[in-house]
């Protein structure tokens, strides 16, 4: 049996060559994949689930075709999609996860989240994630018309690139005590997250034994996923 992993696609439009891995990977998954975990920001942005391009069609009618024939897909909201919301969800046959979420990985408890709730040193991000993630601020957002909403994202997006490109790169990376205090606060050794692009898997000394921080990579360049097989190995595997 597999677990299978995967976070940052960055699904966009004007990338269909993302699309295809994406498609190419799920037709690839073995077929002993018991179920398929994706970590946030799927899509570059998502603007409500009223937004049914044939772009985003598409993509949800791969999803779709994937739970239909018997593959559960755990969705976890990045900063990007967190708009997806219940519609989504009916349509695409996926299950939303809660920010923080501990998967038996058979037998290993592992935590897994979207990544950006770590890098607390961004203080002006997370001032933003709270705002945003208000139902108040959500229900705001979705009072606009489809076409203001694109105008609004696309203004955050260049505000991101901006605020991005003028912060240190340590800033951006996680914050090893809250690193330390999300994995105490559900009793793990083991995390699995996204968003940082820093793919790696990080060792340390927790509890006085090993543990260790997976980070997924992004799909920029390749697809990528991580496969947790029942005997604990583990295998990162490549999409071209
Ligand atoms: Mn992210």
């Amino acid at each position: 049996m597999i677990k299978a992993f995967i976070s940052d696609l960055h699904l966009e439009e004007k990338r269909p060559d993302i699309a295809d891995l994406f498609t190419q990977f799920l037709g690839n998954l073995p077929a002993t994949t018991q179920s398929l975990y994706i970590l946030g920001d799927f899509f570059e942005k998502w603007i409500g689930d009223d937004d049914l391009t044939p772009f985003n069609k598409m993509i949800m009618d791969t999803l779709k075709k994937a739970t239909q024939s018997g593959l559960p897909i755990y969705f976890m909201h990045g900063n990007r999609d967190f708009l997806i919301g219940k519609k989504f969800l009916k349509m695409t046959g996926c299950t939303l996860l809660p920010d923080e979420h501990v998967v038996d990985l058979f037998g290993t408890p592992t935590l897994v989240m979207h990544g950006d709730t770590l890098c607390t040193q961004d203080v002006k991000y997370q001032k933003f994630r709270k705002k945003s993630r208000s139902w108040l601020f959500k229900k705001w957002v979705m009072l606009y018309s489809l076409e203001k909403r694109r105008a609004i994202a696309e203004r955050y997006r260049e505000a991101s690139k901006a605020h991005t490109s003028t912060t240190a790169e340590y800033i951006m990376d996680v914050t090893a005590s809250e690193v330390v205090r999300v994995m105490q606060k559900h009793g793990v050794q083991h995390m699995i997250h996204g968003h940082t692009h820093r793919p790696f898997v990080h060792q340390f000394e927790l509890n006085g034994a090993t543990a260790t921080r997976t980070v997924l990579g992004p799909w920029h360049e390749h697809g990528n996923a991580l496969l947790c097989k029942e005997n604990g190995k583990r295998e990162t595997i490549i999409i071209r």
